[in-house]
């Protein structure tokens, strides 16, 4: 998506849109007119260095005002590829994301293009695949974004099982280590995981599919091809990666959604595949426990699509990341939406603050910043990374 930043001043915004999803941030007029002029300030660093901004939907509200774009992972990985195309001027790109994001971008960009993040952001769904445990109470941000970074397991499980099964595919989700897709045959994203595998498995009769790391977003795929009679998705092909995200899961579980259901009586749900709540909600949904509320799980983009085009609901109860909540609420103004709860937060996508990327893109040699990728693992990943766009 196309985010346009708002004409709307930063203190005409902020304090309508935003302040409920921060409660540590004061969204004061005083702290918007700072925002403000700094946005200014990059926006004019961004003309100097022939450079583009983007950012995910997650990512606070100043960082998604300050952008050319906003997007899901799969938007930035299409709009990626189409700046190849279509825009020989741009040298630059900045991207406000995690980290996995960013390796996918250079990936698909190769040399023609420079690619920086102020923030070297991680995110637990590649703690889980490489097997590495945080406490999330006392361990920073970017103590955890760091050892994500450095540590490897001795033996890749991706790599485990691709010896383990010679004629296997992995599938594995846009929020993966580099590694990770350099040994899949597809990458996916929560946009398109279903159409992927359906794909995937039409081409490759019978094979067997191992799919990567989130757990829940795997089971609901495959729970609703059951329940949909899917002819090309067949379930006992496909092993599931026990992987989790701990702002979906552990934050936003069927009790918080029961407690926010019971505070918004009327309203509908929108809720991503990643939540501890997703694949219980699609039962109690078809089994018709839910009463009159309608019931949407689908990932980011897919649930400003259908805000927008919903006609009955006026409001809305938003189960996944806060960050996206403001979006949503930007994005189509007619209608309300209320955070499932404003703990789910991500400290990986926050740790990008406006500030952050200003200096960073200031400095004359932001070579600390960028991301890079080595032409043989560039290669590797290159195929499954294109399959995905190619079928999206
Ligand atoms: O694919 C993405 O960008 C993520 C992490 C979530 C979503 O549903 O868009
Ligand atoms: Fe990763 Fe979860 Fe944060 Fe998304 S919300 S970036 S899956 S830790």
């Amino acid at each position: 998506m196309n985010m346009i930043r708002s004409e709307l001043k930063f203190r005409d915004l902020f304090p309508r849109y935003a302040t409920d999803l921060y409660p540590t941030v004061n969204y004061s007029e005083e702290l918007c007119d700072t925002l403000e002029r700094i946005r200014g300030e990059i926006r004019l660093l961004a003309r100097e260095r022939h450079a583009l901004i983007l950012a995910h939907y997650y990512e606070r509200p100043e960082i998604q005002e300050t952008a050319d774009f906003v997007g899901d992972s799969l938007g930035l990985g299409l709009k990626a590829r189409e700046l190849l195309e279509t825009r020989p001027d741009v040298k630059e790109i900045w991207l406000c994301a995690v980290r996995f994001m960013g390796d996918t971008i250079k990936v698909i960009l190769g040399d023609r293009v420079s690619v920086f993040m102020p923030e070297f952001a991680g995110c637990s769904l590649v703690g889980s695949i490489l097997g590495i445990d945080f406490d999330y109470r006392t361990d920073s941000a970017e103590e955890i974004s760091r050892r994500l970074l450095v540590e490897q397991p001795r033996i890749h499980p991706v790599r485990k099982w691709v010896d383990e099964h010679p004629d296997g595919l992995v599938l594995s989700y846009m929020n993966s280590d580099l590694e990770s897709k350099a040994l899949s045959y597809a990458v996916f994203t929560s946009r398109n995981a279903q159409k992927v595998l359906e794909y995937v498995m039409r081409e490759n009769p019978g094979k067997p599919i191992f799919m990567l790391p989130d757990q829940y977003l795997t089971e609901l795929v495959l729970r609703r091809a059951k329940i949909y009679g899917s002819t090309v998705i067949r379930p006992e092909l496909v092993e599931i990666f026990p992987g989790l995200c701990h702002v979906h899961k552990q934050k936003i579980s069927p009790f918080v959604l029961d407690e926010a259901m019971a505070n918004y009586p009327e309203a509908d749900l929108l809720v991503h595949p990643e939540c501890g709540c997703a694949v219980d909600c699609l039962i109690r949904a078809e089994t018709g426990q839910l009463g009159s509320r309608k019931t949407f799980i689908a990932s980011t983009q897919e649930m400003i699509d259908y805000a927008k085009r919903s006609d009955t609901a006026r409001q809305f109860i938003v189960a996944t990341e806060t960050g996206h909540v403001y979006t949503l609420r930007k994005n189509v103004p007619d209608k309300q939406f209320m955070p499932v709860t404003p703990a789910a937060t991500c400290e990986f996508m926050k740790s990008t603050t406006l500030d952050k990327l200003f200096k960073s893109m200031e400095e004359n040699n932001s070579a600390s910043y960028e991301v890079n990728v080595s032409e043989d693992i560039r290669k590797r990943a290159l195929g499954a990374i294109e399959r995905m766009l190619s079928i999206t």
